[in-house]
């Protein structure tokens, strides 16, 4: 290939590149671009970014113009002796020592005034929440209200918030990209980021994730964060703050509803509820997975949370108030408080992995929450997770369980929040999320930590008791 033809060559991949480039960028969706700031914080270093680009850019263009210019204006001509040679040029050096540092003065007085900006404090009378990075999974705290949850963070807009990172083992960062960041979350050292949603955002979900490498599922440790009105905030932590709700169980109860797997179709309630054949019928309309409240389950493929069913009679009677007395007390199976709606959580917010093939879990079981309760209270669980309103759930190991039936995903964002996906992910949680802290849970499961079997010596669970658990954390609202 002779030159011209390889340069001809070169052009149209450039060319081919420059329209793919083109064609990515005009795309509308972009959930995680960071080049849409939506907070305070965030169009600070957008304009940071856009001043800079643009100053390289001239920079750039001149530099190449002079280069190529010069590359062709002065190349080699046949019969051309050496050119006259010069050593030294005071004008010279002073000329390309001031340009540039002129260049340096147009960059630095707006990138320390960002600095400033970013790095100082939050205002007075910010809403502080404490994040706390796991392996691999996000703690967040609301001091001020005393609400714990994990990977779903709820935000007023309008308001500056200040979240306080710290990790628990190794280090992480902490990113919402459409929010603003990102802050790395180091061990025995406090980092702190604020920003204020802008109020033109209330009723969205955001992606974050972990953006500094902290072992085999930092790519699986993910949160969303709800941005809504100050009185859907006000709501949600209101609900947030009362102890775990038990679901709607009424009398009648125990409704049914088998777990398929989760790539069967959404299944059939068999007859029984009171509200049976409207929730089957709303889960065929709306494709959800259905859930009876305080009983077994439904799932589906598609990732949709259990929807609040009509609050029944207390269950106290069942249960034993003495035993578990908030668990008791609780008898609705409605959330207590604001919960942004499912169908409205954009599909780039909901989880689409694979389930690990292999994993399965007995088709048309029944779960019941009052024994999942009891399993629950008496199994490994309580050492690791805290469900505030059940006295023998009190760990901190593992996330906060208090309200997981109002979250939309599990695991720090790898699988929607249905039954079907509680019931594989406490069934083999590490063949769902590579080297998980929580063990294998199920009965003669492999544990690919431990590299062995799960045993009933062990504590091994049948499907028909991760069934009844499932029941019974689906109903904490
Ligand atoms: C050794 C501690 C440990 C034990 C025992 C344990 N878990 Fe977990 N669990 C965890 C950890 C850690 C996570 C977070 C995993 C992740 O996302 O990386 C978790 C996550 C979960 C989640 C998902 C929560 C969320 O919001 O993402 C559920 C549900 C759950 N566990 C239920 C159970 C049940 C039910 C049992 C008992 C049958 C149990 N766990 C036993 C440590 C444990
Ligand atoms: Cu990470």
């Amino acid at each position: 290939m002779n030159g011209s033809a390889r340069l001809r060559r070169l052009a149209s991949y450039a060319f081919v590149a420059a329209l793919v480039v083109a064609a990515i960028s005009c795309n509308e969706a972009h959930p995680n671009s960071t080049l849409t700031p939506h907070t305070d914080l965030g169009r600070e270093i957008d304009f940071l970014w856009d001043r800079l680009l643009l100053l390289g850019t001239i920079v750039f263009v001149l530099v190449e113009v002079v280069l190529i210019y010069v590359v062709f204006r002065y190349r080699r001509r046949e019969n051309q002796g050496t050119p006259p040679q010069t050593h030294g040029s005071t004008k010279l050096e002073i000329a390309w020592t001031l340009i540039p540092a002129v260049i340096l003065v147009f960059i630095a007085v707006p990138t320390v005034r960002t600095i400033f900006i970013t790095q100082a404090q939050a205002a007075p009378g910010s809403l502080e929440i404490d994040v706390t990075g796991h392996q691999w999974w996000w703690e967040f705290r609301y001091p001020d209200y005393g609400v714990t949850t994990a990977n779903e963070i709820y935000l007023p807009v309008g308001r500056t918030v200040n979240f306080r990172l710290r990790s628990a083992d190794v280090i992480h960062s902490f990113w919402a990209p459409q929010l603003g960041g990102k802050r790395d979350v180091i061990t025995n050292r406090t980092n702190y980021i604020w920003y204020t949603p802008d109020t033109s955002i209330a009723a969205n979900v955001w992606n974050g994730f972990c953006v500094e490498f902290c072992g085999a599922s930092h790519a699986n440790m993910r949160f969303r964060v709800f941005t809504v009105t100050p009185q859907q905030f006000e709501s949600w932590v209101a609900g947030q703050k009362m102890p775990a709700r038990f679901g709607a169980v009424g009398p009648a109860a125990p409704t049914t509803g088998p777990i398929p797997p989760p790539h069967e179709g959404p299944a059939v309630t068999t007859p029984g509820g009171p509200n049976s054949p409207t929730q089957a019928a709303q889960a065929a309309a709306h494709g959800i997975a259905q859930q009876s409240s305080g009983t077994g389950a439904v799932g589906g493929t598609q990732p949709a949370i259990p929807r609040p069913q009509n609050a029944e009679a207390n269950p106290r009677a069942r249960l034993g108030a003495a035993q578990f007395p908030s668990v008791a007390t609780a008898s609705a199976g409605v959330a207590p408080g604001y919960i942004f709606p499912r169908e409205k959580v954009p599909d780039y917010a909901i989880p689409h992995s694979p389930i690990p093939p292999g994993l399965k879990f007995t088709a048309g079981l029944t779960g019941n929450a009052h024994r999942g309760l009891k399993i629950f209270s008496g199994a490994a669980c309580i050492g690791c997770h805290t469900i505030a309103g059940n006295p023998m759930a009190m760990g901190t190991t593992g996330p906060n369980l208090t309200h997981v039936g109002s979250r939309i995903a599990i695991a720090a964002g790898r699988f929607p929040n249905t039954a079907a996906y509680l019931a594989l992910w406490i069934k083999n949680a590490r063949a769902m999320k590579p080297e998980v802290i929580m063990p294998t849970l199920g009965l003669d499961e492999y544990d690919p930590v431990l590299k062995a079997k799960v045993t009933s010596a062990t504590g091994g669970l049948t499907d028909q008791q991760i069934a009844d658990i499932v029941a019974y954390l689906t109903a904490l609202k």
